[in-house]
C-alpha cells in the first residue's frame, strides 16, 4: 500500500478552546453562561465542519465585478462567493452585531458578542471585515448623536433579520493617503436644497457590497488638513434601487483576503449627510476605528488559533523518524511557544473588549475610558504582529504541505498579513498609543493595571513572568519619559507599544493563570503566561539616529 498522509482535521472549535472556555466560564455567572453555550456550541460546529469544508471547496472561487448589463447600462453588480452568502445570513440569524447592541448581558455583552465572532471568523474568509465595519458604523452614529441618522440605519446595522439587516462600509482611504488622511481629496458641495452630494475617489473600500458607508469628505471652503475634514453617511443606492452616484472603478487584486470584494470607487454627486457638524471628521470616526480595531485584534487570535488548531492536530497524524510529531521534542516546544502567543492575544483582545463593554454601558470609570483609549491601539498592534508570526510558523510545522494551495493553509498566512496593515499599520498604531498614553490619567491608570494584575498573580510560579514584565514595562516607562534628541521617542514608539503590549498579555495571562489553579482549572495557562515571557517581553531597541542615517539613506 502506499503512503498517503491524513490530512489535518478539526473539531468542535468551541468545545476543543479550552481558553475561550475558561474565559467564558471567569466573566458570566454560571446561569447566564449556561443561556449563551448552546449557541456557542452550535457554531463551533458549523466552523469546525460544513463550513470549514466548504471554504476548502470554494478555495478557487473569488468575488467578481460585472460592471455592464448586457445592454450597456451601469450597473456595477458584484457577485460573492456563496461561503460569504451564508455567512452573511448566519452573522444577522445569530446577532454578531445584534448582541452587542441589544446588551442583554450588560457590560459583558461586548464579550459575547465578540465570543460568537471569534468562533466563526476563521471559517467565513474574512466575512469578519464587513461586520467590525458594520459594528463600527452602528457605534459612531450612536456616538454621534444624530437622532435622525441613528433612526434610519441603527435598526438595520444590529437587526437579526436578514431581509432587514445592512452592511456599511469604512470609506477614508484615498490616493493621498490611507494612514494621514489629512489630506483627503474628495468634497462635499451642497446641492441647492439643504443637502450635500460627495465628489471624490476612494482608493480602498471593503466589502463595497454595503449598503451605507460612513466616508471622510472636505465640505467646499473648509480649511486644508484633517479639522476641515467632515464625517458624511451616504446609502449606496437610491429608494428606487439606482446607484447612488458610486461607480465600482475595479476590484483590488490583494495578497490576500480574496473572497472580501475591497473596490476602488468614484463618487460623482453621491448624496450625503453630515453625521456631526461639518468639521472633526476623523474625531467623528474614531469610535468606528476603535471598534474595528478590536474586532482586528479578535479576527489576530482567533486566526492563531485556527492556524495551531490545524498544526496541532496534524503533529497528532504525521510520522517522523519513527515517532508523531507532536512527540519530537523540538516540534513540540515550537507549537508551545506559538500558543503561549495565541494565548496572549486572546487575553489582550478579550480585555480591550470588556472595557469597551464597560465603556457602552456606562459603568467604565474615568481611568477605564483611558486605559480602553490605550489598551485598543495596543492590542491592535500587538495581536496582528503576532498573527503574521504564528501563521507563517504553523505553515512551516507542515513543511512542503503548508506551501501548497490546494491544503488551504497558505490562505492562512496570506489573510493574517492584512491584520497589521489595514485599520492603521504598527507603526501608525504605535504613535496612536503613546498620543494616546500622553492624555490626561492614562498612565497612571496603564500602571494601576499592569500593578493589580500583578498582585492578582500570586502562585509563587508566576513570580518571574511577573517580574519581566514589571521590568519590561519599566523599561519602556523609562525610555518614553526621557527627554531625547528630537526623533528617538519616535524612532522608538514602535518597540515600546509592543513591549507595552506583551507586557500586557503577559501580567492579563497571570491574572487567569491564577484564576485557573483558584478554579481547580489546571497549569494550561500558567505554562502559557511564563512561556509567553520566555518568548521575550522587551521589544525596545534603543534607537541610534546617526547609525539609522547609515544604514537607511
Ligand atoms: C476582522 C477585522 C476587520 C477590520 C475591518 C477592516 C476594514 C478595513 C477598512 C480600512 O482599513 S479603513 C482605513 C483605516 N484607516 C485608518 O485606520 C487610519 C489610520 N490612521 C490613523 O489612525 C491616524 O492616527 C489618524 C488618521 C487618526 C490621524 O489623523 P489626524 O488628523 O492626525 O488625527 P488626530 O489629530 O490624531 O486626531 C483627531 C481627533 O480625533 C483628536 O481629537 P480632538 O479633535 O478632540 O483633538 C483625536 O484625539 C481623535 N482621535 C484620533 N484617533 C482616535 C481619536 N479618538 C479616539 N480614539 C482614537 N483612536
Amino acid at each position: 500500500m502506499p503512503f498517503f498522509q491524513e490530512p489535518p482535521r478539526l473539531g468542535n472549535t468551541y468545545e476543543g478552546d479550552p481558553l475561550l472556555r475558561e474565559h467564558l466560564a471567569r466573566t458570566f455567572p454560571p446561569g447566564d453562561l449556561a443561556g449563551i453555550e448552546p449557541e456557542l456550541v452550535h457554531l463551533g460546529a458549523l466552523a469546525g465542519g460544513p463550513l470549514f469544508e466548504q471554504q476548502l471547496a470554494e478555495r478557487d472561487l473569488e468575488p467578481t465585478l460585472a460592471p455592464w448589463d448586457a445592454w450597456g447600462r451601469r450597473v456595477d453588480r458584484i457577485r460573492l462567493t456563496p461561503l460569504w452568502r451564508e455567512a452573511a445570513a448566519l452573522a444577522v440569524r445569530h446577532g454578531l452585531i445584534a448582541t452587542a447592541y441589544e446588551r442583554r448581558h450588560g457590560a459583558r455583552s461586548r464579550t459575547h458578542q465578540l465570543a460568537l465572532a471569534y468562533v466563526l471568523d476563521p471559517s467565513t474568509d474574512v466575512y469578519t471585515c464587513p461586520l467590525a465595519m458594520t459594528d463600527g458604523a452602528a457605534r459612531a452614529l450612536l456616538d454621534s448623536g444624530n437622532r435622525a441618522l441613528v433612526e434610519r440605519a441603527v435598526p438595520r446595522l444590529t437587526a437579526r433579520d436578514p431581509d432587514r439587516a445592512w452592511t456599511s462600509g469604512q470609506w477614508m482611504t484615498e490616493r493621498t493617503g490611507g494612514s494621514d488622511v489629512s489630506a483627503t481629496e474628495t468634497v462635499a458641495r451642497p446641492d441647492g436644497a439643504g443637502g450635500w452630494r460627495l465628489f471624490g475617489t476612494k482608493w480602498f473600500s471593503s466589502a463595497a457590497t454595503a449598503e451605507m458607508a460612513l466616508a471622510l469628505a472636505r465640505p467646499e471652503g473648509n480649511p486644508a488638513g484633517a479639522r476641515g475634514l467632515a464625517l458624511f453617511y451616504l446609502e449606496t443606492r437610491l429608494a428606487d434601487g439606482a446607484s447612488n452616484g458610486v461607480l465600482v472603478n475595479r476590484l483590488k487584486d490583494k495578497l490576500g483576503t480574496r473572497k472580501l470584494p475591497t473596490a476602488e470607487l468614484t463618487l460623482d454627486g453621491a448624496r450625503a449627510v453630515p453625521v456631526a457638524g461639518l468639521t472633526d471628521g476623523v474625531r467623528h470616526v474614531a469610535p468606528m476605528l476603535n471598534v474595528t480595531r478590536i474586532w482586528n485584534a479578535v479576527a489576530a487570535a482567533a486566526g492563531m488559533q485556527r492556524a495551531l488548531s490545524l498544526a496541532r492536530d496534524y503533529a497528532r497524524r504525521r510520522v517522523v523518524f519513527g515517532t508523531a510529531l507532536a512527540a519530537r521534542p523540538l516540534h513540540a516546544d515550537g507549537l508551545a511557544a506559538l500558543e503561549a502567543e495565541r494565548e496572549g492575544a486572546f487575553v489582550l483582545a478579550f480585555r480591550a473588549a470588556a472595557l469597551l463593554g464597560r465603556a457602552e454601558a456606562g459603568e467604565a470609570s474615568a481611568a477605564e475610558r483611558a486605559l480602553f483609549r490605550v489598551v485598543t491601539p495596543l492590542a491592535k498592534l500587538t495581536t496582528a504582529r503576532q498573527a503574521v508570526t504564528v501563521a507563517s510558523e504553523a505553515l512551516e510545522s507542515f513543511g512542503g504541505a503548508g506551501y501548497v494551495e490546494d491544503t488551504g493553509l497558505p490562505r492562512l498566512l496570506r489573510d493574517a498579513q492584512v491584520l497589521p496593515i489595514w485599520e492603521g499599520t504598527t507603526n501608525v498604531l504605535a504613535l496612536d498609543a503613546l498620543r494616546a498614553l500622553g492624555t490626561d490619567g492614562a498612565a497612571a491608570a496603564l500602571a494601576a493595571e499592569l500593578a493589580r494584575l500583578a498582585g492578582e498573580a500570586r502562585d509563587p510560579a508566576l513570580r518571574a513572568p511577573v517580574e519581566a514584565s514589571l521590568a519590561a514595562a519599566e523599561r519602556a516607562r523609562a525610555f518614553l519619559d526621557r527627554a531625547g534628541e528630537p526623533g528617538v521617542r519616535e524612532a522608538g514608539a514602535r518597540g515600546a507599544a509592543l513591549t507595552l503590549g506583551r507586557v500586557l498579555e503577559v501580567l492579563l495571562l497571570a491574572s487567569h493563570a491564577q484564576w485557573c489553579l483558584d478554579a481547580g482549572r489546571g497549569r494550561r495557562a500558567l505554562a502559557a503566561a511564563r512561556r509567553l515571557a520566555r518568548n521575550g517581553v522587551d521589544l525596545l531597541v534603543e534607537p541610534a539616529p546617526d547609525e539609522t542615517e547609515l544604514l537607511v539613506r
